[in-house]
């Protein structure tokens, strides 16, 4: 028939995180609930950036790319209202960054959180048990051509007798209890994985106001030919990184064809790209960033738990496997390439023979 059908037993976020309550005997409710909260400052910056968008369709002017401040509770008064002038303005990147801050503290389950935007990470009194790391507006250099952009999270359970000290919350990847990222495109693509589970994906319904279970149990494709890379940065890049990239895109077997090359400059939705359809995705350590660009606690091991669970890989520059490195500080950068299994295994393979 032509009516389309309605769903009427659909999975939402929510009740996809009660279900997985259910399913630990010990559950205590507050993994649940510190997850609700991060759910709602999603939603909230999938909101902010929605809006600025418009407002900078509507006004023609790409330097009006901001929001105003909010001076009153109510979730009015944005950009393109009266009573406002441009002294108001506040970046989108910092609206994220208070959203994100704010929300945390509110759930009463953190204690410690750790914010690209923050150069000391926040203590939060009382007696949560979690430490959240995150960025909350990665790629944001994009947002003014409306580029996607994202938030990538970790959350880490923090020791019974943890004091509430920065050192305590650097820990390796394999630590982390769940981790994700949310993709602000088109439509909100929320990707969340649990400590030895599944990777399932959520899209935000804007007219319900959830994220709708639409992509359960994604696994990346074993192998696929696209290179995801800056290669602007070829010049500052060691021998056995130039081997890779030349063995892909001047392939030795007749029958193989050269990779094709994806880059947004966005991780989040590189990364996201890469989960979809496979291939590899790298920002390595260089001569010029000798540690690479991308954070360890808050950008690299979120993203390598996510691969890891759909089947991919994660390794560093030095091949060790990304989920194993223990950052010394909050801060802390690594280089990294992720992606299809296959894929990152043939890194693997020539920087072995550069040893
Ligand atoms: P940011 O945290 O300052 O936004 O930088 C991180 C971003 C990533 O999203 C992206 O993968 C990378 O920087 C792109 O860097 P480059 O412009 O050097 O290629
Ligand atoms: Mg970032």
């Amino acid at each position: 028939s032509q009516s389309a059908e309605v769903k009427t037993n659909i999975i939402t976020l929510t009740r996809f995180l009660t279900e997985q309550e259910h399913k630990q005997k010990h559950a205590t409710g507050d993994f649940t609930l510190l997850c609700h909260a991060l759910q709602f400052s999603f939603k909230s910056i999938a909101y902010y950036i929605r809006r600025a968008t418009l407002t900078n369709v509507s006004s023609h002017r790409l330097h009006t790319f901001h929001l105003f401040q909010l001076t009153s509770p109510q979730l009015i008064g944005l950009a393109g209202s009266s009573n406002t002038t441009g002294d108001d303005q506040k970046k989108l990147d910092v609206i994220g960054n208070e959203i994100f801050i704010n929300v945390m503290r509110g759930s009463g389950k953190v204690k410690i959180l750790v914010s690209e935007e923050e150069e000391e990470a926040i203590i939060f009194p009382g007696n949560g048990k979690y430490a959240v790391v995150c960025d909350p507006i990665d790629g944001s250099s994009n947002l003014d051509a409306g580029v996607s952009v994202g938030t990538i999270f970790g959350i880490f359970r923090l020791a019974d007798n943890a004091e509430g000290k920065p050192e305590e919350v650097c820990l390796p990847g394999t630590e982390l209890v769940a981790s994700g990222f949310t993709m602000y495109g088109a439509s909100a693509q929320l990707v969340l994985t649990m400590k030895g589970g599944d990777v399932n994906g959520f899209t935000l319904d804007n007219a319900l106001g959830e994220f709708i279970l639409t992509h359960p149990n994604m696994r990346i494709p074993k192998k696929r030919a696209i290179y995801s890379v800056n290669e602007g940065n070829t010049v500052y890049w060691d021998d056995a990184c130039r081997a890779y990239f030349e063995s892909i895109k001047f392939p030795q077997n007749p029958d193989e064809k050269p990779y094709s090359a994806r880059y947004i400059g966005s991780m989040v939705a590189d990364a996201y790209r890469t989960l979809c359809y496979g291939g590899i995705f790298a920002y390595p350590a260089d001569k010029k960033s000798k540690k690479g660009k991308l954070r360890i606690l808050y950008e690299c091991a979120p993203m390598a738990m996510v691969m890891e669970n759909a089947g991919g890989l994660a390794v560093t520059s030095d091949q060790r496997r990304m989920l194993e490195v223990v950052p010394e500080h909050i801060h802390d950068r690594s280089g990294i390439f992720m992606g299809s299994y296959d894929e990152v295994q043939k890194v693997t393979a020539i920087y072995a023979k550069y040893d």
